[in-house]
C-alpha cells in the first residue's frame, strides 16, 4: 500500500509519515501487506500523488482547511486522484467530542464534495504525535482505523 501524505505546511505530514511507519511496524508486521509512505512537501513533487494508490490530505485541528488545502485539492481532483482520505491531525489538542469536532469533520466532508471526492473519499481524526509516543494507545488506534478504512472501502493493500 502506498500513500502519499500531502497538506499545508506545519499540520503534521513528516510527524504522520513517522507515526504511521511505527504503528505499522509495530501492530501490523507480518500481515502481508508492504507500506509505503511519503511526504509531498511541494505541488512540484505531484509526481507522488500520481504514483500512489491513495492520497491523504493532513488537516488539523488549530484552525482545519485554508486556501492552501483548497490549492491542493484542486491539484488531486486536476491529477484525478482515485482516492483520497483527511485526516485530522492533532487531535489530541481538543476534546474529539465536541462541536469543534464536529465542525472539522463536516468541513473535511464539504471538501470532499467540493472536489469531487464525495463517492471516493472519508475522513478521520487523530493524532501523530500521540501514535508516535503509544503506538498501542487510543491514537495508535486511530492510525489502524485509517488504514484499515483504506483497505475495507477502497481493497488497497
Ligand atoms: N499536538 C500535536 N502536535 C503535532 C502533531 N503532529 C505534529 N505535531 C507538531 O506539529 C509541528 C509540525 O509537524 P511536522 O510533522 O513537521 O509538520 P509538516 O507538515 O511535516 O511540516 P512541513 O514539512 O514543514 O510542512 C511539530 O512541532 C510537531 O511536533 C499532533 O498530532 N499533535
Ligand atoms: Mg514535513
Amino acid at each position: 500500500m502506498n500513500l502519499c501524505i500531502f497538506g499545508e505546511p506545519g499540520f503534521g505530514k513528516t510527524t504522520l509519515v513517522e507515526a504511521l511507519t511505527k504503528v505499522t511496524e509495530e501492530r501490523l508486521f507480518g500481515n502481508g501487506v508492504d507500506y509505503t509512505f511519503r511526504e509531498m512537501n511541494d505541488p512540484d513533487e505531484a509526481d507522488l500523488l500520481t504514483q500512489s494508490d491513495v492520497a491523504v490530505l493532513v488537516s488539523n485541528t488549530e484552525g482545519g482547511l485554508t486556501d492552501q488545502s483548497d490549492e491542493l485539492l484542486s491539484l488531486a481532483e486536476e491529477l484525478n486522484v482515485a482516492h483520497l482520505a483527511v485526516f485530522i491531525n492533532k487531535s489530541d489538542l481538543i476534546d474529539t467530542i465536541s462541536e469543534t469536532m464536529d465542525m472539522l469533520q463536516m468541513e473535511a466532508f464539504e471538501k470532499l464534495d467540493e472536489y469531487g471526492f464525495e463517492d471516493s473519499g472519508f475522513v478521520v481524526y487523530g493524532s501523530a504525535t500521540g501514535a508516535l509516543e503509544d503506538p498501542n494507545g487510543e491514537w495508535g488506534d486511530k492510525i489502524i482505523e485509517l488504514l484499515t478504512m483504506i483497505e475495507d472501502t477502497w481493497g488497497v493493500c
